[in-house]
């Protein structure tokens, strides 16, 4: 029976993902369908998550969203398809079961909060639109698996399918036209590699001045390097970065990310007008980093950049006091400005 004076919540959380393998590119922009499939891991729920509760009512009378305390539109068409998804699975449920609430027909509101400075300079799409999902699933009692509702989160941001689950997780692109098999699935839990760690060096806060979309859009349409990083490149690199993360094996781990991440970038640069998400600072870190890996006489650390210019570095628990330990004495020299420097370290889940 419903209740027209009930409110119904549910809370959720969805962590940071960081990706080895790069998304850049959609084969559709109503969809989100990436040009390439991707390939992330997850960074520990402690040190970066989102908290999103959602909730519903007969008394409700719009959509809202408050993020970080403010309120946020929610009338753009990929939090309306996220709505329209999910809503739908709720009605096929209470139409199986009519003794159900019909939630389905209630407004929503979500209450979302990030554990993140926002001067860490993180996208917060990935983990904002999958605890966005996650929680109104939760709310509607669905059954779905994450992999099914990674195909909703896809439609609110590309690499919030990933934030789904913990560990190493592929966003596989699909090959259907509407994009029912363009799906994220997890690769290994955190529990596979315990000794995995990343540490995120802030270089700066500013917002980045291309935004994602916009930017993987022109590239696109411009960039003579793309398809064949699309269609060459990255297919084969993601068969050979899930038999690294089987294996444990972070030499190539670590040649794979540092390679993606910089094809990556190249990409950026080869689009017209070219894109810069990283600065000298950034390139600093990337020598920094190969110099350490050359007197190491193996890869100890590897570096990754999103659409922005601070690196994630990955690494492994047993070469932690000197991977930090270099970047922390060589990075304000580096860089000059130690004021505006900051790290996050970001332990995996165990
Ligand atoms: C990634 N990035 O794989 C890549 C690497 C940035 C660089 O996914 O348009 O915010 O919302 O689908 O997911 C950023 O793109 O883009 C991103 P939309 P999204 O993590």
């Amino acid at each position: 029976m419903s209740d027209s004076a009930a409110v119904y919540h549910a809370t959720a959380t969805a962590p940071v993902n960081i990706a080895v393998i790069k998304y850049w590119g959609k084969t559709s922009t109503k969809l989100n369908t990436p040009t390439n499939s991707s390939l992330s891991v997850t960074l520990s729920q402690d040190d970066l998550r989102t908290l999103t509760t959602a909730s519903c009512s007969a008394q409700f009378q719009a959509d809202a969203l408050w993020l970080n305390g403010a309120p946020h539109d929610v009338s753009n068409v990929r939090s309306q398809a996220c709505f329209a998804e999910l809503r739908a699975l709720r009605k096929a449920k209470e139409d199986r079961d009519p003794s159900l609430p019909p939630l389905s027909s209630y407004k929503l509101h979500l209450v979302s909060e990030n554990n993140f400075p926002t001067a860490a300079g993180l996208a917060s799409s990935a983990a904002g639109f999958a605890a966005f999902v996650r929680a109104i699933a939760d709310l509607y009692d669905l059954e779905e698996t994450p992999t099914e509702l990674s195909r909703i989160a896809r439609q609110g941001s590309g690499s919030a399918c990933r934030s789904l689950f913990g560990g190493y997780v592929a966003w596989e692109k699909g090959s259907r036209d509407d994009g029912k098999d363009s799906i994220a699935v997890q690769v290994a839990p955190e529990s596979h590699w315990p000794t995995m760690r990343a540490a995120i060096l802030v270089i700066s806060d500013a917002k980045k001045g291309v935004s994602s979309t916009a930017g993987m859009q022109s590239t696109v349409a411009t960039s003579t390097l793309f398809p064949n990083r699309a269609n060459v490149v990255v297919p084969a690199r993601m068969e050979a970065m899930k038999k690294a993360i089987a294996e444990k094996d972070f030499e190539t781990f670590a040649d794979l990310t540092m390679a993606d991440s910089n094809s990556f970038h190249a990409v950026c640069l080869d689009t017209v007008p070219p894109i810069f998400y990283m600065n000298d600072t950034s390139r600093s870190a990337v020598r920094i980093v190969e110099e350490m890996n050359r007197c190491a006489g193996e890869n100890i650390a590897a570096y990754t950049f999103d659409a922005g210019p601070n690196a994630v570095i990955y690494y492994e628990e047993p070469a932690q006091d000197i991977v930090l330990g270099v970047l922390k004495k060589a990075m304000p020299a580096a860089i000059g400005w130690s004021d505006k420097y900051s790290k996050i370290e970001a332990k995996l889940p165990d």
